[in-house]
Formats: C-alpha cells, structure tokens, sequence
C-alpha cells in the first residue's frame, strides 16, 4: 500500500471541510487509504488572551486582516506533525489560476499544506515569510478560501492512483480529443432512458450501434460546441 497523500488544512472555519470532503470520491479515497486530510484552526494558536487571529488595517480602510503570529505559529506546528516536506500553498485572488495542468502536479506531491484566508486578507510580512505556492480558483470574489481549498482538494484527489475505477475518467480525459494547443475539447451530449422523454428524441445516431459513427459524431459535436461555447481552446 502506498502513503497516502497527507494534506493539512489551516483555516478560521476548520469545521466545513470534513462534511464536504467526506462525501462522494474524496471520502471514498479516504477509506481506501489513498489520502488524509487534516483541519487546523489558526486562531486555536493566537498567542493573546482572546484568541484573536485578525486585526484593523493599518492605514485604514474595511474589513479586517489576519495577523501574522497565529499563522506562522499554525504553520510550524502542523509541519511538525509529519517528517515530510510539506508544499505550502495559500488560495488568494492574487494567486496564480488554477489549472488543470497544476492540479496535475500537486498529486504528484507527498505533502500539501493549504492555507485558507478571510476577512480582507492577511498581512503581507508572514506570506513573505511563509512563501507559499499562491493559487486563484477564477476571475470573482468569494468570501475566504475554504471552498477555493476543498476545490483544489477534489481536484487533486481524483488524480491519485487508485481512487477511480476504470468506470471513470480521469484515464478517459487524459486520452480524450485535444484542440490544436493540446487543450481538451468540451464534452459531448450524453442520453440515456428514455428513448423519448417529454417529446425529445434521443439523437438516432446514438441507438444505432454503429461505434464508428457514433464516435465520428461525438468528435463533432465536441468540436461544434468548443466553437461556440469556449473558442478561446480551440486559438
Ligand atoms: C472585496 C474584497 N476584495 C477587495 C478588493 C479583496 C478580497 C479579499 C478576500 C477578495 C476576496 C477575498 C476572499 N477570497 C479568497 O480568499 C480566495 C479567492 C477568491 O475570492 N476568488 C478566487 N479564488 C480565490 S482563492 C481564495
């Protein structure tokens, strides 16, 4: 049996992982040993007397800032419960845009440290000190970075050796069309039962049984909606 993938979750709100996380594949990898996952709170390692992890801006302005000390403090203490390496990683708007090619790397890893921010943001100096990997899910704003982490923690899941059947697809995806810069095309309509249902047709093509034609027109319909829908893969 292969180690598996340890990734350690600091956030303000370490209780939202476990019920999303435990659901659907991630909890199924989880029972098989293949991942581990593990939800810090940083405010549980504020050194002053109201656990307080965030502070006013200085210079004025809204919100609140995380302060330094309970993170680094987090940070050190989590690392120190497992010998290995662990690559640290800080979802903010400011980071780079996740991407499939990304996800691909981070399940090449041992070791994942994923930080979750809040509030306006979190003083510069222990990012600087910390110099974590720093992702982006997408162009819009969210509230912190829980939902950007259990995002990336699905993504990289299904990755792993092991966790899906040869029913499923990452296998499948990595076979699938391409475009001409090498990115996958968008997915074809699917059908199932009924032949009919509320007066539509499933496409005849599709319940002939000529695998030839079928797979000539699911290429087609890939290609026709990439066109329409996200030209920018096919440029
Ligand atoms: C409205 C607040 N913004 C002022 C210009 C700054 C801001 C601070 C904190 C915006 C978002 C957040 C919280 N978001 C994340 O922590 C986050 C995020 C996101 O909002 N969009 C895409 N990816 C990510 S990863 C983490």
């Amino acid at each position: 049996m292969p180690t598996p993938l340890r990734i350690d979750i600091l956030s303000l709100f370490p209780e939202v992982f476990d019920p999303v996380l435990s659901s659907s594949i991630t909890g199924r990898a989880r029972k098989a040993g293949l991942v581990e996952w593990f939800a810090t709170d940083i405010r549980d390692f504020a050194d002053n007397k109201h656990s307080k992890a965030d502070d006013r801006p200085f210079g004025g302005g809204p919100g609140m800032v995380m302060l330094c000390q309970p993170l680094w403090d987090c940070t050190a203490a989590v690392e120190a419960l497992d010998a290995r390496p662990a690559t640290r990683i800080l979802l903010t708007p400011q980071g780079e845009p996740l991407t499939q090619r990304l996800v691909e790397e981070l399940a090449t890893l041992p070791r994942l440290l994923l930080i979750a921010g809040h509030y306006e943001g979190i003083d510069e100096r222990v990012i600087t000190k910390l110099a974590p990997r720093e992702i982006s899910v997408g162009d819009y704003v969210l509230s912190g970075g829980e939902i950007p982490a259990m995002l990336l923690v699905d993504a990289v899941v299904r990755l792993l050796p092991g966790v899906l059947g040869h029913e499923d697809s990452a296998v499948e995806d990595s076979f699938a069309p391409r475009g001409p810069g090498g990115k996958p095309l968008l997915d074809c309509p699917h059908y199932t039962r009924p032949r009919v249902w509320e007066g539509m047709e499933v496409p005849e093509v599709l319940i002939g049984g000529d695998h030839e034609r079928v797979a000539r027109w699911r290429l087609e319909q890939m290609l026709a909606r990439t066109t329409q829908r996200r030209p920018d893969l096919l440029a």
